[in-house]
């Protein structure tokens, strides 16, 4: 895809205040602090235009951003350990099911997991979740520069068990520190536009 134009458009919690042009959405989740704001900023090839911070909990709405006007990429609040009130949290959760639930808008979801760790029950209470509603997804391994050469196969393969995908499961692993990972998943992104 050729890449012309992103901007920030809204940040909203309440479906109301979602974009009304039903235009297809595309959503990246995962815990926080797992790059899903970086992640978005590397396929955008734009530094900031999705807040990110070394401190889980920086994304605390759900932001949507214009892609080319023709579809929307959507960065959520993470979920885990972010260093905010608990009451909050239980916030972010269930607005963020219940757009991940609900929305029509919504083509497709990218959950991201950190190449380096077995996913946390959290990560499969999501899986379950997007499975229940029937939304396709697509798993991306990120931080893959943190993951030793020799060690990426076995990382690879902790990740499907961890998930109880089988062989055939797509994982595609992704770095936004050296960007590998990026076509592959606009590739993904494309076959569902
Ligand atoms: N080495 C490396 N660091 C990364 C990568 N992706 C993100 N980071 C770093 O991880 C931290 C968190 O990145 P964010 O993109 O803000 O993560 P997030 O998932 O949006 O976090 P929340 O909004 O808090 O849920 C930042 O310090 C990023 O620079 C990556 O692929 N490799
Ligand atoms: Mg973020």
């Amino acid at each position: 895809m050729r890449l012309v134009q992103a901007s920030f458009v809204c940040s909203a919690l309440l479906p109301e205040h979602f974009p009304r042009d039903n235009r297809p959405e595309f959503a990246f989740v995962g815990r926080s602090n797992v790059g899903k704001s970086s992640l978005l900023n590397t396929l955008l090839r734009r530094k900031e235009l999705a807040r990110t911070s070394g401190k889980p909990g920086k994304t605390q709405t759900i932001n949507f951003f214009d892609v080319n006007g023709a579809f929307y990429f959507v960065d959520l609040p993470g979920y885990g350990y972010a260093r905010v009130a608990k009451s909050v949290k239980k916030e972010w959760g269930r607005r963020m099911t219940d757009y991940l639930r609900s929305r029509d808008p919504l083509r497709m979801v990218t959950l991201l997991v950190d190449a380096r760790h077995k996913p946390a029950d959290s990560d499969l209470q999501l899986l379950a979740l997007l499975e229940q509603s029937e939304k396709p997804t697509l798993i991306v391994a990120t931080k893959y520069d943190k993951v030793k050469r020799s060690m990426r196969k076995k990382h690879l393969d902790m990740i499907r068990d961890g998930l109880g995908l089988d062989e055939s499961a797509l994982i595609i692993p992704f770095s936004s520190v050296t960007s590998e990972g990026t076509r592959e998943i606009w590739n993904v992104i494309q076959e569902f536009k």
